[in-house]
Order: structure tokens, then C-alpha cells, then sequence
């Protein structure tokens, strides 16, 4: 008999809370089919006094066990080492980085008393399955409170080469506490390479004969596991009345031109200053093109509190003023950039609108708006992916017209070709992209990760 599942993420899908995207609905999937279970994490506020345990509630036989945050807390754990030290440097911009000893200290306290926390509400039966790079500390954590029980861990971000990776002066410290982890999921097989050469380089780990690698007295795997989204509901979606009614919007304001679209959260890994600067540069070289098709650029604003996200929010407001002043006419504006989130539903409906889609982040774990711009197309006259080489999703769709974000020259020709791209061709590589997407979808990513989890039990 399969015991119940503990999941533990940084925020989760609590009654109240908007279970907007697929990972939220995944997760509750997975947690209903095992027939229950806990869903741990942070409750999103920020209280006064050291918190103590966790708020618990019930639903559909699921308990959600969150904890609060000191203003302390906040500030090291998850502004701190979460996003100014590990999110850099694992999106390779070490440049960006701050590597605050009080920080990691933070980082550490807030992992130990998750873990002690969550030790409590298992069971000898469980499984145990923590999300992404808040939490690299919580596995260990659980195993000093007395938790022997599988563990596994999935990170949805790359990890990036040894030597990057390296960089962080904790990553001793890291690494052996990710050692307590059972299964490591990654994104692609270039992270899960990575991770495994790190292990084995830098601290001796020995592959064995079944794949398993030994390092710090302990046994692990490491494993891809590409995400994905369900993809007859996104097509669906984009069928829906509201996709429409956004489409026919948008369609009347850019006047039916072709729409060049991106949809990302606003944040430096994602290539945006690149992208515009790319678009502009559509327009300089080809004159026939100007007023022929529109950029419309969907960022809501995260992590504010964070410097480097301001900076991006100047750079992105300057580029776009420049190149609309240049190019604008009394009919047409060739960019659009709203700094704000919209439904699924609105998304969808532009995602099918669009003609060519520019998902270009300078690194990404697996890029989900990829696949949702596929599953939203027209099989008939489907529009093109613009694609970084770099997003996970680029090692599932080679026949998205794949570029190097950093190459504005040759990320200009790639949006050109793609706006003049026959029907013919765009039909032919968006349907190994939809073949592709129904291959690695979300109920096939979660299955396959619990059931290796299942199979790391030592009686298993
Ligand atoms: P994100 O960096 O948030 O996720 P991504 O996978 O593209 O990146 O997006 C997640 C979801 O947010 C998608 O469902 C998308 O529709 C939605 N979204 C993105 N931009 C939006 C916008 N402007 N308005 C409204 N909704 C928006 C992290 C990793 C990724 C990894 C995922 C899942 O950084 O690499 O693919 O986790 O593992």
C-alpha cells in the first residue's frame, strides 16, 4: 500500500487561494488521488512575533499546513538568499548576486524550522515530495527531526554548471544537505547532467551500475522529469468565450495586423530588453515591415523589493519609449508593454490571436508559456514559436525556430522569418511541437516523478 503524500513548496494552493495555474492543480491531483495528504508551506504573511507552527485546514481530505514569516525572515530567507543569491546564480548571473553570510543564516533558520515543522505531520507510511530552490535545506532538516521516509525534491528552475554553481560560498553546504534527498528531479537532461557532474567532480560521488550515484555516505538518484501543462484543457481554453472576446479586442486595436506576442513574469532571466531591442531592430532593417505587425508584451511586475527588478522595470519602460517614438505613426504602435498579469482564459485567447509567439529568456527551467502558445493554436493556421535555446522546453521542441537570445541580429532574422513563414512549414513544425506537448504533459510529469519516489522505498 502507497502511504499518503507531504508536499512542501514555498507557496501552495490553499482553500481560499486562486488555483490558477497547472502546477496548483497538478499538485492537488496528485495529493487527492493518494487519497489525501499535506500540502506545507508558506501562508504568504509576514507576522511580528517568531511564529510558532502552522495554521492547518481541511480540504477534500487534504491537510494545507502553512507557516508565517518574521519581517526578518522575509527579508533574508526569501528576498535575501532565495532570490538576490540562489535565483541568480542558478539563472547564471552570478554578476547579479549578493552573497550575504546573514542572509544564508536566515536561509538555514527558516529551513530548520520548516523541516521540524513538517516532520511533525508525517507519517511512518508517507512519501515526501519538497518543490524548488527555497527548500534546498528542508530535506536534511527533516532527517535531523527523525524523518527516514523517502524524500524526494524537484527543482523547477536550471541547475546550472559545476562551475557557476561553485560559485555560491555555501554550495558545500548545499550539496550535502541535497544528499539527503532520495530522487532529484531537474527539468532537462542538461540540468540533470549538471547536477550529476557536480556530485562527481566536485565531491568524489560514484556512479553506480543502475544509474544511482554514491556521494557523502548516502545513495541518490538524479533524474529528468520535463514539466508540462494539460494540453486539450489550454486548447480548449483558448476556445473558450473570453479567449475569444480578449482575441477580438486585441484584434481590433492592432487593426487585424500580425501580432508578435510575449507573455512572461517580469524578471531578468526572461530576455526582455533583448527581445524589444530585437523587434526594433525588425523594423529598422526592414522598412516594408513597419506598420505591418504589432508587439505586444504582457510582464506583470514580481519581486519588486529586489534592486535588480527595478532596474529591468526602467530598462523595459526606456526601450520601449524609444523604439515607439521612432517608429509610431498616427495609426500604429509598434510596442505594447503592460506591466500586469491577466487570466488564463485572456492569455489563451492571444496566445491563439498571436502569429508569432517570442518566448527568449536568457536561461529558464522549462518555460510553461511555450507550451501553452502550442496547445492554443489553430491546427490550420498555427502561428511560430520563437524559442530560446536555453529554455528547457528547447530540448523537447526542435522545430520551433530556435535562437540565441543574446544574438540581437540573429534573433531579428528569426522574428522576420517567422512573420513571413509559409503555411505550410508553420503547420509542419507546430505538429511536432503538439506531438511533442502531449508527450510530457502534467499528469505524466507527476505520475512519473511519484511513482520513481515510490520505487527509492527501501522495502520497494
Ligand atoms: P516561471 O518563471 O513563472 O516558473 P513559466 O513556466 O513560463 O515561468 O510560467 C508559469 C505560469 O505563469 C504559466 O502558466 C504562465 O501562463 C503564467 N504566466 C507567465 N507570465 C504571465 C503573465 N504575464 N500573466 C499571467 N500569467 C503569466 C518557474 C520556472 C520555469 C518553469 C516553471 C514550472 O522559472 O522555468 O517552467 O516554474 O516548473
Amino acid at each position: 500500500m502507497t502511504g499518503r503524500l507531504i508536499i512542501a513548496s514555498n507557496r501552495t494552493a490553499a482553500p481560499g487561494e486562486a488555483r490558477a495555474g497547472g502546477l496548483a492543480v497538478a499538485l492537488a491531483d496528485a495529493l487527492s488521488e493518494r487519497g489525501g495528504g499535506v500540502w506545507f508551506g508558506w501562508s504568504g504573511d509576514i507576522v511580528e512575533r517568531e511564529p510558532r507552527g502552522a495554521h492547518v485546514f481541511t480540504e477534500d481530505g487534504v491537510e494545507f499546513a502553512l507557516a508565517d514569516l518574521t519581517q526578518a525572515e522575509y527579508d533574508g530567507y526569501y528576498l535575501g538568499y532565495a532570490n538576490r543569491a540562489l535565483w541568480p546564480v542558478f539563472h547564471y548571473r552570478i554578476d547579479l548576486a549578493q552573497f550575504e553570510e546573514a542572509d544564508f543564516a536566515a536561509y538555514e533558520a527558516v529551513n530548520r524550522r520548516f523541516g521540524r515543522l513538517l516532520a511533525q505531520f508525517t507519517r511512518p507510511e508517507d512519501v515526501v515530495w519538497i518543490h524548488d530552490y527555497h527548500f534546498l535545506l528542508l530535506g536534511q532538516e527533516m532527517r535531523a527531526s527523525g524523518w527516514s521516509g523517502p524524500i524526494g525534491f524537484f527543482l523547477h528552475i536550471p541547475f546550472p554548471a559545476p562551475e557557476v554553481f561553485s560559485s555560491l560560498p555555501q554550495h558545500q553546504r548545499l550539496a550535502r544537505a541535497m544528499a539527503a534527498f532520495d530522487l532529484l528531479g531537474f527539468q532537462t537532461d542538461r540540468d540533470t547532467a549538471n547536477f550529476r557532474r557536480y556530485l562527481i567532480d566536485t565531491h568524489g560521488g560514484e556512479l553506480l551500475e543502475d544509474g544511482r550515484i554514491a556521494v557523502f555516505d548516502r545513495v541518490l538518484t538524479a533524474k529528468t522529469f520535463s514539466i508540462g501543462i494539460d494540453p486539450d484543457d489550454f486548447a480548449a481554453l483558448a476556445l473558450g468565450d473570453e479567449a475569444r472576446a480578449a482575441a477580438e479586442r486585441v484584434g481590433g486595436i492592432i487593426d487585424n495586423r500580425a501580432l508578435v506576442l510575449g507573455v512572461d513574469r517580469m524578471d531578468y532571466s526572461k530576455g526582455l530588453p533583448q527581445r524589444m531591442e530585437a523587434f526594433g531592430r525588425v523594423l529598422d532593417d526592414n522598412p516594408d515591415l513597419r506598420g505591418r505587425s504589432s508587439f505586444l508584451q504582457i510582464a506583470p511586475p514580481s519581486r519588486e523589493a529586489v534592486d535588480a527588478y527595478q532596474a529591468l522595470r526602467v530598462e523595459l519602460d526606456r526601450l520601449t519609449g524609444r523604439i515607439n517614438a521612432d517608429y509610431a505613426d498616427l495609426d500604429w504602435v509598434p510596442i505594447r508593454y503592460l506591466a500586469r498579469g491577466y487570466p488564463r482564459e485572456t492569455l489563451a485567447g492571444l496566445y491563439r490571436l498571436a502569429r508569432v509567439a517570442l518566448v527568449t529568456p536568457l536561461h529558464d527551467g522549462m518555460n510553461l508559456v511555450a507550451k501553452e502558445f502550442v496547445a492554443a493554436q489553430d491546427p490550420e493556421d498555427p502561428g511560430v514559436l520563437v524559442l530560446s535555446e536555453f529554455a528547457g522546453a528547447a530540448e523537447q521542441m526542435p522545430t520551433s525556430l530556435l535562437v540565441n537570445p543574446h544574438d540581437i541580429a540573429s534573433l531579428a532574422e528569426a522574428i522576420h522569418r517567422a512573420l513571413l513563414m509559409p503555411l505550410e512549414e508553420r503547420r509542419e513544425r507546430w505538429q511536432a511541437m503538439d506531438a511533442s506537448i502531449r508527450e510530457t504533459t502534467i499528469a505524466w510529469w507527476r505520475r512519473a516523478f511519484l511513482e520513481a519516489l515510490d520505487t527509492t522505498r527501501p522495502d520497494a
